[in-house]
């Protein structure tokens, strides 16, 4: 029986597992499988943690979620074809839940189909090495409470350690002299902590958009968001506003690039995070930059240096778990040889085509066209479904009501792809609702 490593009990690696648990709970023959996740939970960055920096083991903390976040796009784009919100919730649920209400529903999944015991917790993989001559992977990791290490072969390897969790640091001129707290949008935890103040926020994506909402929603004084390339260019409440790239700091102030000049008390930079895999061999490791079809994986997933090595969720993300889902699914299949790989020269071919149309796309319709054919494309091949067309359209929507009230969108209701039924209206508007439990949400 051939064997398989997981590294990460995160979203992807949760996906990885349910593959095979369903292949397993319909009589199919499964590899063995041992995932490996560094927290002692699994759900990967929706496990809430006020550390920052290093964790209880002196590992650096994977967390970037904070308090009061609630899902950014609507969950009928990110459900389940499995596993509804409806099954699981019992009911219909509003359309943007926060995230004690995802996670719930993600684990949920996991816990009902009873595959803990395949995962070793506190465990981090250090190394994992390919011997040529086993045609096999050797896995080094560490059992974090006993420090202790083991070494075992697996025949392949799924990288599922995500790439939202390392930041990407920028530094500016004359920044190290600015009174105030610098921090990255990884280790923000707590919008109250800027109540009263005055914040810059570097970045112009969803971290800065939605840390620009929150903090100005529990109170900061005034928000200016600083953009390198496009501003956001949202109908902002009163109190937020848009600034081109920081020239220099000089104290306390920053000097923008078009000659205007801000007094700040606090700085969070949101610019992005990068794919970091220290426990890659060069000869395995994917380097890309955050975007929606990054180079060497064929369908987005197999290492075409050597297929055996497989990647979940390393794409720029509109769709997430309904994506790692039907990623895992796809992979799954080849694993148990039910789909062939092509040639190298095939898989690269494939790649190229899907490159060539991403340099194409010129705004967010067309992204969003380009990841559900890209899904789509993988679903048609698995026993694994939605309608794909509606989360697609509720995308869409979603976009147009963004524009339409950045402060408002999260109060729409949208239609699942899994079973069609409308969402109910949530009973507060986001805009006022301070209290984010599961609780207060579904009551
Ligand atoms: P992760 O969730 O990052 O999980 C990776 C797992 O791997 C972790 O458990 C980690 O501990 C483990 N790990 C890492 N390295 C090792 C190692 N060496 N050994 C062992 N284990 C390891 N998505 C949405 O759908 N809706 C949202 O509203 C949303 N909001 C977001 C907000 C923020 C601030 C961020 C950062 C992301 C958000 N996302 C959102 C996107 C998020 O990427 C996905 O929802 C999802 O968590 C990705 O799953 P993953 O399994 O790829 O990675
Ligand atoms: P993203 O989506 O990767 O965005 C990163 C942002 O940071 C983007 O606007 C970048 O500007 C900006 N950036 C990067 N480097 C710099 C420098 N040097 N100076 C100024 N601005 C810079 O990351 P997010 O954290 O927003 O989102 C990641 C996930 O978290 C996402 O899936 C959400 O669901 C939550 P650019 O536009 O490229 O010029």
């Amino acid at each position: 029986m051939s064997r398989i490593a997981i590294v990460g009990a995160g979203p992807c690696g949760l996906s990885q597992m349910r593959a095979f648990s369903s292949a397993q709970a319909n009589g199919a023959d499964i590899p063995e499988i041992v995932c490996f996740e560094k927290q002692n939970d699994w759900g990967g960055l929706w496990n809430y943690s006020w550390r920052t920096g290093t964790d209880e083991y002196g590992e650096t903390c994977h967390g970037s979620m904070y308090k009061y976040l609630w899902s950014n796009g609507p969950k009928e784009c990110l459900e389940f074809g499995d596993y509804s919100f409806e099954e699981h919730f019992g009911r219909s649920i509003p359309s943007f839940p926060p995230r004690e209400t995802l996670r719930n529903y993600i684990t949920g999944r996991a816990e009902l189909a009873g595959f803990r015991d395949w995962v070793k917790f506190g465990h981090v993989v250090r190394d994992v090495n390919y011997i040529k001559d086993a045609n096999q992977f050797l896995v080094r990791a560490v059992d974090l409470l006993n420090q202790k290490d083991a070494e075992e072969l697996f025949d392949y390897v799924v990288v599922a350690n995500g790439h939202f969790s390392v930041p990407n640091l920028p530094t500016f001129t004359g920044i190290d002299n600015f009174p105030g707290r610098v921090i990255h949008g990884h280790d923000f935890r707590d919008a109250a902590e800027f109540q009263g103040q005055r914040l810059l926020i570097v970045g112009a994506s969803y971290s800065a958009e939605d840390i620009a909402l929150q903090s100005k929603k529990y109170g900061a004084t005034s928000v200016t968001c600083s953009y390198r390339t496009t501003p956001m260019g949202f109908d902002w409440p009163d109190g937020i506003e848009e600034l081109p790239l920081i020239d220099h700091f000089d104290g306390e102030t920053a000097h923008f690039s078009n000659g205007a000049k801000r007094d700040f008390d606090s700085i969070i930079l949101c610019t992005g995070y990068l794919h970091h895999f220290p426990f890659l061999t060069e000869e395995l490791r994917l380097i890309t930059t955050n975007r929606l079809y990054p180079g060497k994986l064929y369908k987005g997933i197999f290492w075409t240096d050597n297929p055996k090595l497989v990647y979940l969720g390393m794409q720029d993300q509109y769709y997430t778990f309904s994506m790692f889902d039907v990623q895992a699914w796809y992979a799954r299949d080849v694993v148990m040889g039910r789909i062939e790989l092509p040639s190298y020269s095939e898989m690269q071919s494939d790649i190229d085509n899907w490159q060539q149309r991403e340099e194409s796309l010129t705004n967010p319709s067309e992204d969003i066209d380009f990841q559900t054919d890209y899904c789509k494309d993988l679903s048609t091949r698995v026993d694994y479904s939605l309608d794909w067309d509606l989360a697609a359209q509720n995308f869409k929507d979603w976009e147009h009501h963004k524009e339409e009230s950045i402060i408002g969108y999260r109060d729409k209701a949208f239609r699942s792809p899994v079973t069609h039924a409308h969402a109910p209206t949530h009973h507060t508007a986001w805009w006022e609702e301070m209290n984010d439990s599961t609780e207060i949400f579904l009551s």
